[in-house]
């Protein structure tokens, strides 16, 4: 049943996403009914459950001249095959098992070298700027890539508020730890919380976004509700979701990915093709596509590129 694209795929490469694609679209193409769907087990598969996307409109957003014109992932795909290990290392599982994560009240910690310690309430941070409509490519799982009308504003819109000191040259992104709510933490695959980094300049970056919406409403919780960050032409797991905490530092920040492999996930974690890993980064596949692209440095974002200008990117990956 597995249709074989043309072009050779190795093997490692090919991830039971494509087993849930085409499971999924065959039995679309069937016509089966939900109920026959779900005598098979397979209800998930085809409809997302209405609390999985229990989200809100939001009021006034704006369009942005970074968005890209390429087809859009369809929201399902990008809500139901999500790396987000405080709920489980299966891609299908965290929109089932997030669905009851409190995202209110909420609110992020600022720390570090700033002239105050502050706790702001997600409501009043969401006021910050207008939020904008960001059409981003985005690296989301090993391999995979998606094309997401994400919601938010750039992070440099909180830092001017933060007024972080001159000294600070890195920032570091905390999730949430709340074992209760969130299964995977009761099971030490990574060293909970959940932590990224990026240098100022990068976190200053006007691409660089503050996020919490997509597709026109509020984040599902699986994809990162209530505030997440978007990185574009970083890897997916630079964004961290659920944030809780931002701490301004002036030495490079302990990342979760790079403490548990530091072979594979470098700090700066740029999208490099050339870089040779344990998954090849060469190529990819969008959600739903079968034939795979090349994969373009720094995802196609050449505006970035002047930040790492004298850097060599094959060591600094
Ligand atoms: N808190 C937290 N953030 C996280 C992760 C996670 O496990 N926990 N996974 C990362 C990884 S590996 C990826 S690929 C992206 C996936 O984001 P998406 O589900 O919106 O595609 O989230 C990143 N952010
Ligand atoms: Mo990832």
């Amino acid at each position: 049943m597995l249709i074989k694209p043309t072009t050779d795929i190795r093997s490692s490469e090919i991830t039971p996403k494509d087993v849930y694609l085409n499971r999924r679209n065959f039995l679309a193409g069937l016509g089966l009914s939900t109920v026959a769907a779900a005598g098979l087990g397979m209800k998930e598969l085809l409809l997302p459950s209405a609390k999985a996307l229990a989200t809100d409109k939001i009021a006034g957003i704006q369009k942005s001249q970074f968005s890209t014109t390429e087809k859009i992932t369809p929201i399902n795909d990008v809500s139901h095959y999500n790396n987000y290990y405080e709920f489980s290392t299966e891609k299908e599982e965290p929109a089932k098992m997030a669905k009851d994560f409190r995202t209110r009240p909420w609110s992020i910690t600022i720390d570090g070298a700033v002239p105050k310690k502050q706790k702001w309430d997600i409501d009043a941070i969401m006021k910050f700027a207008a939020p904008e409509e960001r059409i981003y490519r985005h690296r989301c799982v090993e391999g995979w890539s998606i094309v997401v009308p994400w919601v938010g504003f750039s992070l440099s819109e909180l830092i001017k508020r933060a007024e972080s000191l001159g000294k600070a040259k890195f920032v570091q992104f905390t999730s949430i730890l709340d074992m209760t709510q969130m299964p995977g933490q009761r099971q030490r695959i990574l060293d909970w919380p959940y932590t990224e980094g990026l240098r100022m300049d990068e976190a200053m970056h006007p691409l660089t976004l503050l996020c919490f919406g997509m597709y026109g409403e509020s984040l599902p919780n699986q994809d990162g509700a209530p505030i997440r960050l978007v990185v574009p032409w970083k890897y997916g797991f630079k964004s961290a979701k659920a944030i809780v905490k931002i701490s301004f530092t002036d030495h490079q920040p302990s990342t979760t990915w790079n403490e548990a492999n530091p072979h594979d996930f470098g700090f700066y974690s740029n999208v490099n093709p050339n870089v040779d890993r344990y998954h090849s980064q060469a190529h990819e596949r969008r959600l739903g596509e079968f034939r795979p692209r090349p994969t373009l440095m720094f995802n196609g974002y050449d505006q970035v590129a002047g930040l790492y200008s004298g850097m060599d990117l094959a060591k600094n990956y």
